[in-house]
């Protein structure tokens, strides 16, 4: 699972891979080469059953970042060409993290909502290219056989055809579930989820306008400012934390934006606790015991009997594991049971 992180040159998507990801690149070079790499989903709910358990071994989540080539609308054939390198890299994510400039420093005046226009309407028109071209395809398709393969495609595409031309993006639009299995393999851009993270100069607010832009494009909107969430992750645990009391803040801004595109993909977390180790996974919203019992190891999903479970919050609240079975709140679920965010399991099994 991917998120990329796009948006025009200097808006500070590579200082914001950095924290997500650790991996240390220079920033202000204006990049033109993609970068990948894993990060960790913080999550503090991990952390505090680690210091329940003190196991051997914490493992957070991890998701995969994408430092998309920032595109710069410049001289037609120039912008032309840059707009094509940065859909292209979007087209293979699954999920968008628009990054927006809201600070000067030293690129001019900052216009988050023009930028956030700018970006949008790039991916409207990549998609109505190619709901356009699979129209002509499918009227070429009516003409020679006189009938169609996938008979919801032509309404679904004419109706995508009419939202693209007033500038909208798809995601605005009720797709039932047939609708969405149909146009699954076409990558639409405006379809994929979308989280802005508006960048500020240190200490500055969230810009209204900004947020109102964000929010119309169906997007989930956080504001931080990544040099100094950049600055933060290079400090040690102890530092960082004093750092964050200082500023009365429980956590970095950056987890909360780690969390949403996380969430944006569709996917939440069960954990897994013991003296060994004490670990999140992930599994796909709507994921059923057995599939998160696959997520461990295909031996246990295999010989699946029964998941033990107990919420995170019910755990927390009585102390310890005992305590919480002692109450009553650890379940025996079976096949059919849907994980939750935060349920803590353990399957038994039998191969
Ligand atoms: N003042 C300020 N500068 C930032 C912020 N985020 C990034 N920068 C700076 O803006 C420049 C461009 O950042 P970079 O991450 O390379 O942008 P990119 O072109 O989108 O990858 C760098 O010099 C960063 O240090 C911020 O929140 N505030
Ligand atoms: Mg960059």
């Amino acid at each position: 699972m991917q998120v990329g992180i796009l948006g025009l040159k200097y808006a500070g998507k590579t200082t914001l891979f950095n924290v997500t990801t650790g991996a240390g690149l220079p920033v202000g070079q204006g990049g033109v080469d993609p970068h990948r790499a894993m990060g960790l989903v913080p999550d503090p709910r991990v952390d505090l059953l680690s210091d329940l358990y003190k196991p051997k071994r914490t493992v957070h989540v991890q998701i995969e970042w994408v430092d998309v080539p920032g595109f710069e609308p410049g001289p037609e054939h120039d912008g032309a060409r840059e707009a094509t390198r940065f859909l292209e890299h979007a087209r293979r994510v699954d999920a968008l993290a628009q990054v927006v400039r809201c600070f000067d420093g030293g690129y001019g005046p900052p216009d988050p909502a023009g930028e956030l226009a700018t970006v949008g309407l790039e991916l409207i028109l990549a998609d109505l290219q190619i709901v356009e071209k699979r129209l002509e395809k499918l009227q070429k398709e009516m003409r020679l056989k006189n009938k169609i393969e996938q008979p919801l495609e032509p309404g679904l595409f004419e109706r995508f055809k009419t939202h693209l031309e007033g500038e909208h993006p798809l995601r605005e639009l009720e797709l039932n579930a047939d609708e969405r299995r149909t146009i699954a393999g076409y990558s639409l851009l405006t379809l994929k989820p979308m989280i802005v993270v508006l960048n500020h100069a240190e200490g500055e607010e969230p810009d209204s306008d900004a947020v109102a832009a964000a929010n119309e494009a169906g997007a989930e909107v956080l504001s931080l400012c990544a040099s100094v969430e950049a600055e933060l992750s290079e400090l040690d645990p102890a530092d960082a934390a004093e750092f964050l009391a200082d500023l009365g803040v429980a956590e970095p801004a950056a987890h909360r934006m780690i969390r949403a595109a996380y969430g944006a993909l569709d996917l939440h977390s069960f954990f897994t606790v013991g003296p060994d180790e004490c670990r999140a996974w992930t599994v796909r919203r709507g994921a059923l015991a057995p599939t998160a019992a696959g997520a461990i190891h295909s031996d246990l999903e295999r010989g699946f009997i029964r998941a033990e479970v107990c919420a995170y919050d019910d755990l927390v609240a009585h102390g310890d594991h005992s305590a919480a079975k002692a109450a009553g709140k650890v379940r025996l679920e079976g096949k059919g049971y849907e994980v939750k965010d935060g349920d803590i399991i353990e399957i038994r099994f039998n191969v």
